[in-house]
């Protein structure tokens, strides 16, 4: 299987960032804390130059915190800082607005002084499916942005009002065009950033379960009480036969198995789970 999707929908997103990234004071880059990096676009490095940016990791319920600390530790850097958040639940928006406000606190300044009465306006960048669009509803506390749990729910920018003095534009997710790494590629498809469509579910569900099995294979066993001392695929048919997934004949249904299992995943069922380890990457990018 190799995973690919570009829709024209995302050069048009590309478009977007490129002519709008010049007016924001600032960038919140979200990124899913169940795979961080694979979460980390190239492409949007050339826009950002030297914006200041809040990365967001966000999702952090689903997560592992030791990891996705590690991860916040290795991203604060310069005019990056990172923090955590739940964007589903209320409790992360102070964090946000404060480092919001940090960043750009001079800028804050010279309007206050001038007696202007002008915004900071931060750009909200991210794959599809992080959660940018959860993120700007839990800071403006309201359903101003439209969300949903598939990629691609956002086609077009909107501008949001947050506060008095902070406006965030939302953005469509976007990926690059070339998903050279089948890794990476892979890891955005198990968060559900690149639809099921293009993928294969089957395949996907196997190269999970080898993964899963290197990060704890405890969380496999106690999910669905199989033996972990074996194939991907024999561990995806004897959760199928312990499930009840059975085809007419008997015949486990692997296909069925592989969508619940990473329906499991992706609900945060099988365990908290972060597949990357900040110390195992290079991030070179600035
Ligand atoms: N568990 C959990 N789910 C979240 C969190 N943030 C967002 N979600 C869910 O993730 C799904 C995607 O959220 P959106 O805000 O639509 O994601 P987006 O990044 O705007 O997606 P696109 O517009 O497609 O690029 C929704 O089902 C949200 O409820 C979070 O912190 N934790
Ligand atoms: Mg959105």
């Amino acid at each position: 299987m190799n995973i690919n999707w570009f829709p024209g929908h995302m050069t048009k997103s590309m478009r977007i960032i490129e002519a709008d990234v010049k007016s924001v004071d600032f960038i919140i880059y979200v990124l899913d804390s169940r795979a961080p990096y694979s979460c980390l676009n190239p492409d949007f490095e050339k826009y950002i130059s030297n914006k200041p940016v809040i990365y967001t990791l966000n999702k952090a319920d689903l997560g592992l915190k030791s990891r996705i600390d590690g991860w916040a530790n290795k991203l604060s850097k310069g005019n990056r800082m990172a923090v955590t958040t739940v964007s589903t639940a209320s409790g992360s928006a102070s964090a946000i607005i404060s480092s919001a406000s940090r960043l750009c606190a001079e800028k804050l300044e010279r309007y206050r002084k001038k007696g202007v009465n002008q915004s900071i306006r931060g750009m909200v960048l991210g794959v599809p499916n992080c959660g940018k669009s959860t993120l700007i509803n839990c800071l403006c506390k309201s359903g101003k942005t439209v969300t949903g749990n598939r990629a691609g729910v956002t086609r077009g920018k909107q501008w949001v009002r947050v506060n008095n003095y902070l406006e965030l534009l939302d953005t469509p997710g976007t990926l690059y065009p070339k998903l050279v790494n089948q890794t990476i590629a892979r890891r955005l498809a198990y968060i559900g950033s690149i639809k099921d469509e293009v993928t294969d579910t089957l395949e996907l569900a196997l190269t999970l379960i080898d993964e899963l099995k290197q990060y704890d294979a405890s969380l496999i066993k106690a999910r669905y009480n199989v033996d972990t001392d074996t194939s991907p695929d024999i561990i995806l048919e004897n959760a199928a036969k312990a499930r009840g997934c059975i085809l007419k004949g008997g015949i486990p249904d692997m296909e069925r198995m592989a969508v619940a299992l990473l329906d499991d995943f992706r609900k945060g069922r099988l365990g908290k789970i972060t597949l990357e380890k900040a110390e195992d990457y290079d991030i070179r990018t600035f």
